[in-house]
């Protein structure tokens, strides 16, 4: 047991009491029983790479490359993406593509190329295999972006092959993605696990891995940007290595990275182009971000411990008597009856589906919490009926595998299983007749109390992987992933008409289909706020464009300016939730002085006028896989001081944000990307590329807008209105609004708008209206001062 593992089991026994302690200890020991009576010890290992090509069998959009002791299949696809797999490997099965393996690309053909080699050339990108096994990735112009060494692989009778893949990239390079890292979003040099993790109680930037790990990789570099995708849910880990610049000597090192799985295929995507060009590849590739219904990019209010319906009135007539927007009340497990998924406890919350008519008439929509383990009790409902459909995880010996989680001893359903997937959908049902419109998947990793050990199942437990069969080492990681499937795909039979609202903890490659996640637990204090922001821009760039934190830091009382910045901050990410612990501080913003309050209010109502331009990105997202917050260099990727830059995003293509991550900070320096910026609150133009400092008082973070933009904002009366900003003399401008059509499916229609001077006016058209070009929506101009 290392350190961690003390502190946990610690935790976990103090924390919920001796009997559940005791069971906890009893887990841990049957966890650690079943892996050493299932798992076979590996028995002696042989060493293999590739050997020398020995021949070639094309086939359609590339072919297969034959080498002594391995083959290797190249395929580019119809929509770019470039696909290579080791000893036979085939883009399928995948828990990751949405829709199968997409079409090969006809004009993609296998040709040879220097020394021996081949290579198969196509409109995005070339991949060049090397007589040795090495797998380069290049530009269309020739460039070197990525170069894969022969693999190794090490093979043990009877069971699975470990296998390692070192690549190099330009000494320029920079690592984003493996999934949500506390410590990004630039992946530095270290050891980035592939095993999804609740870290036990909090965490902070120095925690690795967390919820969610993914084998997904975006590189930028001066050449181009591509992101890899190594498409195994086994446990692995990444190596990253940035290289360095020798300053002009010409002394440059390499970048590089080392991807080792301990079994499972050797196969990876490439996509390479511009960040926007990529992300949309790979959206296409795995699925188009699910678009939350309209009120989820409102505000919402949770806490672990609410306890009863009237500290829940308690709270909402708080922000009702003050005039603050409330969009969505999240239930914790306090509202289950003894913690058991899918049940109420009548005597705290005695008419639920009242009080949940009650909220909505409000405006407020009620989400619930939703935890995958059942208490392994006969007679419980849920569990009759889950054994009864037989679709619980089983150990290697055919019995249930029994953990411990909130509810007591517990069986986990195998969301890997279709049939499992189809017994839970339904159950929904019951949330839904309880007047619950949003779903909160929690503890998915999945969590198993441990008092030594990892918190999870025996790596030795069965799943049925649809059909395939394997074991938790390959069924972990996309746990989570299956369960947000099963609760999506059972929410859209459950209520065809309306867009579900699901998020969840843990999740894998291909999660956006079904919905967003959150943080989970960070930790209250300033390292908490960085590393929530780490989390959001990490996702995005691995396709998952809705999340956010716990403001205010999940656990402990922040101080009142920790808070408001966490609150300030939280205001321009598409999940905007307040959410805290049982026994941690008050999370309300009137319970941190009048002065926090006030600038709470004024980031409750910026978010509200910024509701239309939300909803765009949530569209946008969709339609094109570009995540709402983005990196500064999303538009720019050759400029370098911007990779390095982690303090700031752009919100969609409008905005620049600039959060105050520290105490007491009034002024804060902001690296802007080339073009002219607007101060929004002050009107003050500033010029990029280049750094300049910018006022950041306790009433606002500092918001820039780009010159030349338009977004749609909500106008007083609740319609919509544009905001324009001028763009720089002689140049010209634009944007888009996608308007909700609903909550429910309608396709949204896109506008166009361009701006540009006049003789001496900022004009702002509409593309393509018959009106000659008059917008159609009131229209505001900025930044004209001067
Ligand atoms: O359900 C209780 C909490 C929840 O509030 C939190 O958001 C999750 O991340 N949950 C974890 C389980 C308990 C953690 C100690």
């Amino acid at each position: 047991m290392n350190g961690r593992d003390l502190v946990r089991s610690v935790k976990a026994v103090g924390m919920v009491g001796t009997a559940q302690g005791l069971r906890t200890v009893r887990s841990s020991w049957r966890r650690w029983r079943a892996d050493a009576a299932g798992l076979a010890p590996r028995g002696p290992e042989r060493a293999r790479v590739p050997g020398t090509v020995t021949g070639v069998e094309p086939e359609p959009g590339g072919g297969v490359v034959r080498f002594a002791r391995s083959e290797l299949r190249v395929r580019v696809t119809a929509g770019g993406a470039v696909f290579w797999g080791w000893d036979g490997a085939g883009p399928e099965p995948s828990y990751a593509l949405s829709c199968g393996s997409p079409e090969p690309d006809p004009r993609a053909v296998l040709e040879p190329d220097k020394e021996g080699g081949w290579r198969v050339v196509s409109e995005r990108a070339t991949v060049a295999v090397s007589r040795h096994g090495a797998v380069e990735l290049r530009t269309p112009g020739g460039v070197m972006l990525r170069r894969d060494l022969p693999p190794r692989w090490w093979e043990a009778e009877g069971g699975a092959a470990r296998w390692v893949q070192r690549s190099e990239v330009a000494a320029d390079a920079r690592f984003f993605g493996l999934g949500g890292r506390a410590g990004g979003p630039r992946l530095r040099n270290g050891t980035y696990r592939l095993w999804n993790t609740d870290p036990g109680g909090s965490f902070g930037p120095g925690d690795d891995p967390l919820y969610i790990t993914m084998p997904v990789q975006m590189v930028v570099a001066d050449a181009g940007t591509h992101l890899v995708f190594h498409d195994n849910t086994w446990e692995g880990e990444v190596l990253v290595h940035e290289g360095e610049e020798g300053a002009g000597s010409g002394h440059d090192r390499t970048g590089s990275c080392e991807v080792r799985m301990d079994g499972g295929p050797l196969r990876c995507w490439a996509m390479v182009g511009t960040p926007a060009r990529v992300l949309h590849t790979w959206a296409s590739l795995t699925g188009p971000p699910a678009l939350p219904p309209s009120w989820a990019l409102g505000h919402h209010h949770a806490r672990w411990g609410f306890g009863s319906e009237q500290e829940v009135r308690r709270i909402v007539a708080g922000y009702q008597e003050r005039g603050l927007p409330l969009d969505a009340v999240h239930l914790d497990i306090d509202h289950y009856e003894a913690h058991q998924v899918f049940t109420v406890d009548k005597e705290r919350f005695p008419k639920l589906p009242q009080f949940a008519d009650e909220l909505r008439r409000d405006g407020i929509r009620l989400v619930s919490i939703v935890d995958p383990g059942v208490k392994a009790e006969p007679g419980v409902a849920l569990y009759d009926s889950g054994a009864a459909a037989d679709v619980f995880v089983r150990d290697a010996a055919g019995r249930a595998v029994r953990g411990v989680v909130w509810p007591g001893e517990s069986v986990y359903p195998d969301f890997t299983d279709p049939r499992a997937r189809e017994w839970w959908g339904p159950l929904y049902g019951e949330r839904l007749e309880q007047g619950f419109s949003g779903f909160w998947h929690d503890m998915n990793e999945p969590v198993s109390f441990a008092a030594f050990g990892e918190a999870t199942l025996p790596r030795s437990a069965r799943h049925a992987l649809e059909g395939v069969g394997g074991d938790h080492r390959e069924g972990h990681n996309v746990y989570g992933l299956a369960m947000a499937r099963a609760g999506y795909e059972g929410l859209r039979a459950l209520h065809p008409d309306e867009r579900p609202f699901v998020f969840s903890r843990s999740g894998w490659a291909g999660m956006q289909r079904y919905g967003g996640t959150w943080s989970g637990d960070v930790s209250t204090g300033w390292p908490g706020l960085r590393a929530s922001l780490s989390l959001v821009l990490g996702l995005g760039l691995c396709g998952v464009p809705y999340s956010g934190p716990d403001v205010g830091g999940f656990d402990g009382s922040p101080s009142p300016e920790l808070y408001l910045r966490w609150f300030q901050l939280g205001s321009y990410l598409p999940l905007f939730r307040t959410h805290a612990a049982m026994g941690a501080g008050r999370r309300e913003p009137w319970e941190f002085g009048d002065e926090v309050l006030e600038h709470a209010r004024v980031a409750l109502a910026e978010r509200r006028r910024l509701l239309p331009y939300f909803v765009t990105l949530a569209h946008l997202a969709r339609r094109t896989g570009t995540p709402y917050v983005r990196p500064l260099w999303w538009g720019s990727p050759e400029d370098r001081a911007l990779r390095d830059c982690e303090d700031a995003f752009l919100l969609g293509d409008s905005l620049l944000v600039a959060p105050v991550l520290e105490d007491g900070v009034r002024q804060r320096a902001v690296r802007l990307p080339r073009g002219r910026w607007y101060d929004t609150v002050t009107g003050k133009a500033y010029e990029g590329p280049g750094q300049v400092v910018v006022d950041a008082p306790l009433s606002r973070v500092p918001v820039l807008a780009r010159a030349g933009t338009v977004l749609p904002v909500r106008a007083s009366d609740g319609g919509v209105e544009l905001e324009a900003w001028a763009p720089a003399q002689g140049r010209t401008g634009g944007g888009l609004v996608i308007a909700d059509a609903g909550d429910g499916w309608a396709e949204a229609e896109i506008e166009r708008y361009t701006t540009r001077w006049d003789e001496g006016r900022v004009v702002v058209e509409r593309d393509g209206d018959e009106s000659e070009g008059a917008p159609g929506r009131p229209v505001g101009v900025r930044g004209l001062a001067g």
